[in-house]
């Protein structure tokens, strides 16, 4: 028989293991319940542990910024409570890259950043840094969408289980991407951009400045690693894109990357595209008259709402169909890790950028990556 006693200590056991299971699983809970946290205002002072003269510490800045310089930045849209994410990738952002360089960052949400963020933020770097507030109508679905039909495709992709298909935030999140990122008052003054994600990871150092080589080289798109996307999510955009290539042919150029998108001469979609979550490009590409009308052109179709098309698909499009070929790089000397994929630089460059990937554990050849697509383009 249960006395009132044992029930007073089942009960508490309950709830105290629930605690924890939520403190470790769910970090905004642990956060705002954590018991240093609900003390903190009567935390004792601390015993003096000392501390480390200055004459001690050695800074890696002595020598100022390299003169030469692009007109780039390093761009990051987020939600307030992607900042844990956020903060691990800006973090190697820094260590790998950016203390050398010293570019600005850009920060982007359709929500006001939240002082937490912003002071978050700027503790992890010396390089100036921009918290921006997107538009209302550059972000949200437009009026002219069908919202029944909308609401019905999501409802259709919710039963096949695509993945984000019954998300309205994320397409508003893949229009944006495709169409106004670039347009956005905090990135005109910009020509290049470097677009990082939460979560990611860099495995190697780069000591050259890729916004530099992408203006001498007269590069406007540059990728590390290229998959299929899911027919799901696009199951018109091929006819679209075949629809604005007839109304426009004097704004596709001869030597365009074609041959990476269709096996078939442009008939059909391969699903290639650039994994858009690392990007480093020209914003003036897609400011272009080309691309604009491009990207207009899908967005009237309304297959941002209808269907689920994503910004990695519109991008790597734009840019194979609109641009040279030359124009497109692969930046094979990137480590890069976007969960659930990962490429990592082999031998002189492994060593070179100091990596601390696997050189085995490398998407580029796997079965599932599109990078054979891209080399033939080339031979
Ligand atoms: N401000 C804002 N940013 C968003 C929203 N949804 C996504 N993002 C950002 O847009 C980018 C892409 O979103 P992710 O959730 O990473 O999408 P994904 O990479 O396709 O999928 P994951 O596998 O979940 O990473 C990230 O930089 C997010 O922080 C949103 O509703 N508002
Ligand atoms: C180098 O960094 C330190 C610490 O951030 C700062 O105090 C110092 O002024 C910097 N020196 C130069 C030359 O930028
Ligand atoms: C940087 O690039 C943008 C877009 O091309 C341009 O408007 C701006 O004048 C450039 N700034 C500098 C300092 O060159
Ligand atoms: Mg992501």
């Amino acid at each position: 028989m249960m006395t009132p006693m044992r029930y007073v200590v089942l009960v508490l056991s309950v709830v105290l293991t629930l605690h924890f299971i939520l403190t470790f699983s769910h970090p905004a809970y642990g956060d705002a319940t954590s018991f240093s946290r609900l003390l903190s205002n009567q935390q004792k002072p601390l015993p003096p542990h000392g501390t480390v003269p200055d004459e001690y510490y050695w800074y890696d800045n002595s020598t100022s910024v390299s003169s030469r310089r692009a007109n780039a930045t390093i761009v990051m849209l987020a939600r307030n409570s992607d900042l844990r994410g956020i903060v691990k990738s800006m973090k190697q952002m820094e260590d790998r890259f950016n203390k050398k360089f010293r570019y600005p960052y850009t920060f982007l949400n359709e929500e006001p950043f939240s002082a937490k963020f912003k002071e978050t933020i700027l503790e992890l770097t010396d390089a100036p840094v921009e918290f921006g507030l997107i538009p209302h109508d550059d972000w949200y679905q437009p009026e002219w969408i069908d919202e029944a039909k909308a609401s019905a495709s999501r409802e259709d992709m919710i039963k096949n289980d695509v993945i984000y298909g019954g998300s309205v935030p994320y397409r508003n999140m893949c229009r944006f991407n495709s169409g106004f990122f670039y347009k956005q008052e905090l990135m005109r003054k910009y020509k290049y951009y470097w677009r990082v994600e939460p979560d990611v990871t860099f495995f190697c150092d780069l000591d050259y400045d890729p916004f530099l080589f992408m203006q001498d080289e007269q590069k406007v798109y540059g990728f590390t690693i290229t998959i299929p996307e899911y027919e799901a999510t696009i199951p018109t955009l091929w006819d679209t894109v075949k629809d604005f290539i007839q109304e426009n042919p004097d704004l596709i150029p001869s030597g365009n990357a074609m041959d990476y998108l269709s096996d078939d001469g442009g008939e059909t979609y391969n699903r290639c595209h650039f994994w858009s979550n690392f990007e480093i490009g020209d914003l003036d590409f897609w400011r272009g008259e080309a691309y604009e009308k491009f990207f207009d052109h899908l967005d009237r179709a309304g297959g941002f709402y209808y269907e689920r098309w994503g910004d990695a698909p519109v991008h790597s499009i734009g840019a194979a169909l609109l641009a040279p070929k030359e124009k497109i790089h692969f930046f094979h000397d990137i480590g890069y890790r976007h969960e659930p994929f990962q490429r990592c630089p082999q031998s002189d460059e492994h060593r070179r950028g100091k990596c601390w990937c696997d050189a085995s554990e490398n998407f580029d050849y796997e079965w599932y990556s599109c990078l054979p697509k891209f080399d033939r383009v080339f031979t």
